[in-house]
């Protein structure tokens, strides 16, 4: 499928954080994904700096969290991804579960993989908007497949 207006909406962005790709669960993430529907439209592994991962959070700059997010996001490599489905954004949401690991059920990405609220294994855009933001922030235009 090409890159049209009416298929972006569709996709959303998502990203397997350091602390699930350094305990090993990349490829169990990616199985729930697929297992759950979603084609798999661009992906790599990418080390975060300090800068891309500030640019990505900025929304979050003033927040007492910030700085800690930023360093637990440039520890390790993550893997970023364009996902799509029908109604990707809330359907990758569901997946995932809630932020905070800890309150997440089990059976959802969070809840079985995630330790805490900073150490929540995914990352999901949370709008269709956002998604084209954080996918162009992440992916050229050819990198979509
Ligand atoms: P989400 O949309 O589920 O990624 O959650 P938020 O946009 O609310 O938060 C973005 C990221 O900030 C979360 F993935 C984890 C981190 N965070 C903290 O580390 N501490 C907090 O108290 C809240 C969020």
């Amino acid at each position: 499928m090409t890159d049209t207006a009416e298929n972006l909406p569709k996709r959303t962005f998502a990203i397997i954080k350091p602390d699930a790709v350094r305990a090993g669960n990349t490829g169990n993430i990616i199985q729930r994904i697929t297992d759950n529907g979603f084609k798999l439209r661009a992906l790599k592994m990418v080390h975060m700096t300090r800068p891309i991962a500030e640019g990505f959070y900025a929304v979050h700059r003033e927040r007492p969290f910030f700085n800690d997010l930023v360093e637990f996001m440039t520890s390790g490599p993550s893997v970023v991804m364009a996902l799509e489905k029908d109604n990707a954004v809330q359907a990758w949401r569901d997946l995932m579960g809630p932020t905070d690991s800890t309150k997440a059920p089990k059976g959802t990405i969070r809840g079985d993989f995630g330790a805490s609220v900073q150490e929540n294994a995914t990352h999901g855009s949370d709008s269709a908007e956002n998604a084209r933001i954080e996918l162009s922030y992440f992916f050229n235009a050819t990198e979509f497949c």
